[in-house]
């Protein structure tokens, strides 16, 4: 086989040095990859957050290829077939209370628009239509569209594509390694950074504010858990001034924290839930936006032959998607995975925290089935130290992430302690090779 790999212009990847050293995978199986060569590769982040149930699982691999042979596409609009109402209404078991009506996206970043033009539309069937801002998070990540990374607070992402959408404000990030470092779980201090949304609300007025988008959990920049009573204090604020509250569970839904999604895991029920990733395995692109009731019915009026949301993708609710979800979700429901990550994370905190005095080390952070171990950066070099330890990890056999100079491990939930050592083993060896 020619595999010439200069035509593909890869995505957030380092082209020039992949390319002199390419890492390519050919292979999957439960915990591991594959190379070309037939290298084994144990798979510390659920290939991007995403493979909770693993790689090459019999039943999702079995619907996607009887549900290409039987239905390939079906048009989306002013059409249905019926998985996909079959999937909304296994999603909506899964989801919290009230939560209950689902609409379909092909990923993450369509998750985020999705929802955050659903909440400028919802206030305007209400007659609010002057709620038009929207609020984000610093170090937030919301994919990588326009909205998403208006709202989305990681600098790199936004400083090269201009003004962005307008009246877009965030409150300031969690993030305190000073009084928290090393928390086990939650961290202790920080409730009142939610206090900032009422800094914003003083400053634009309530009445201008359509929603908040935060991540339960921030994952892409570096597994930022919310300090204990931070969510519920979003809650109450956004409730006091009529301001919805998006929670972006594309990373922690799917069992990640413990439970189907991290509302549950903290306690606090947002408005919409976007997700993706887990929702099918990585299998088949999918994401979703899951919708309180009256935010739906808000929508259902006016003659009954009108579209009411104006909106929605050639792909929404694609037939391979939904079987492969079908599949995921009993895969999941068939081995207890949504909540298997509760009873590892005993196991998983205990390892990775024993990193606690390797070098360089300034901070680690846990929650369910992911683990982050923030480096002090190496001086004019951000970044680089974490991606040697990447590099170092490569070579021994294990696939881990780093955003900056934070380690992200988030492995599949079907993972055995044999595993968490191998993986928790292989960074402790990088830490103590890497300068
Ligand atoms: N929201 C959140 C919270 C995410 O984590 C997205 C939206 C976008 O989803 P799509 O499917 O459009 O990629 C994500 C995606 C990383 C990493 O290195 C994480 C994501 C994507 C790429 C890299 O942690 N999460
Ligand atoms: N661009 C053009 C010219 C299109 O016709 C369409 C869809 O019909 C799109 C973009 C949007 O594509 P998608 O629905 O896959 O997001």
């Amino acid at each position: 086989m020619h595999t010439d790999l200069d035509a593909y212009w890869m995505p957030f990847t380092a082209n020039r040095q992949f390319k002199k050293s390419p890492r390519l995978l050919a292979r999957a199986e439960g915990m591991h990859f594959w190379t070309p060569e037939g290298r084994e590769i144990l798979d510390g982040v659920a290939g991007l957050w995403c493979v909770n149930a693993g790689h090459g699982r019999p039943r999702i691999t079995q619907a996607i290829q009887a549900q290409a042979a039987e239905l390939d596409y079906a048009p989306p609009f002013q059409m249905g077939h019926p998985k996909a109402f079959e999937l909304a209404d296994r999603l909506v078991e899964l989801t919290p209370e009230g939560v209950n009506k689902v609409f379909y996206t092909n990923s993450g970043s369509e998750a985020v628009e999705t929802a955050l033009k659903m909440a400028l539309a919802y206030h305007r069937v209400r007659g609010e239509g002057q709620r038009t801002r929207l609020i984000g998070r610093e170090r937030g990540y919301h994919g990588v569209n326009f909205g998403g990374i208006s709202v989305g607070g990681m600098v790199a992402n936004r400083k090269m594509f201009g003004t962005l959408l307008s009246g877009v404000d965030h409150i300031r990030h969690t993030h305190d390694p000073q009084r928290n470092a090393f928390s086990r779980g939650q961290p202790a201090h920080g409730a009142e950074l939610a206090d900032d949304l009422e800094r914003l609300c003083a400053l634009h007025d309530p009445s201008t504010i359509a929603a908040v988008i935060v991540e339960p959990v921030a994952g892409s920049t570096g597994v930022l858990l919310p300090p204990q009573g931070y969510l519920q204090r979003l809650r109450e604020i956004c409730d006091k001034h009529g301001i919805l509250l998006i929670f972006d569970e594309v990373i922690t839904g799917f069992g990640r924290t413990g439970n189907p999604f991290a509302a549950q895991t903290f306690g606090v029920t947002p408005d919409m839930i976007t997700v993706a990733k887990g929702i099918t395995n990585g299998c088949v692109p999918m994401g979703a936006v899951l919708v309180r009731q009256g935010i739906h019915d808000a929508f259902m009026n006016g003659p009954e032959h009108l579209i009411e949301f104006f909106h929605g993708y050639t792909y929404s609710a694609h037939p391979l998607a939904c079987a492969a979800a079908l599949g995921t979700l009993d895969t999941y429901a068939e081995e207890g995975l949504l909540t298997r990550a509760a009873a590892m994370e005993k196991t998983f905190a205990d390892a990775v925290h024993g990193l606690r005095d390797h070098p360089h080390v300034i901070d680690i952070r846990n929650i369910g089935l992911v683990g982050g171990i923030e480096l002090a950066p190496r001086p004019g070099e951000p970044g680089k130290r974490a991606f040697d330890v990447f590099l170092d990890c490569w070579e021994q056999g294990v696939l881990i992430r780093t955003t900056g100079d934070t380690i992200a491990m988030s492995p599949p939930l079907i993972i055995e302690p044999a595993h968490i050592e191998r993986l928790v083993g292989a960074v402790s060896a990088a830490l103590r090779r890497v300068a």
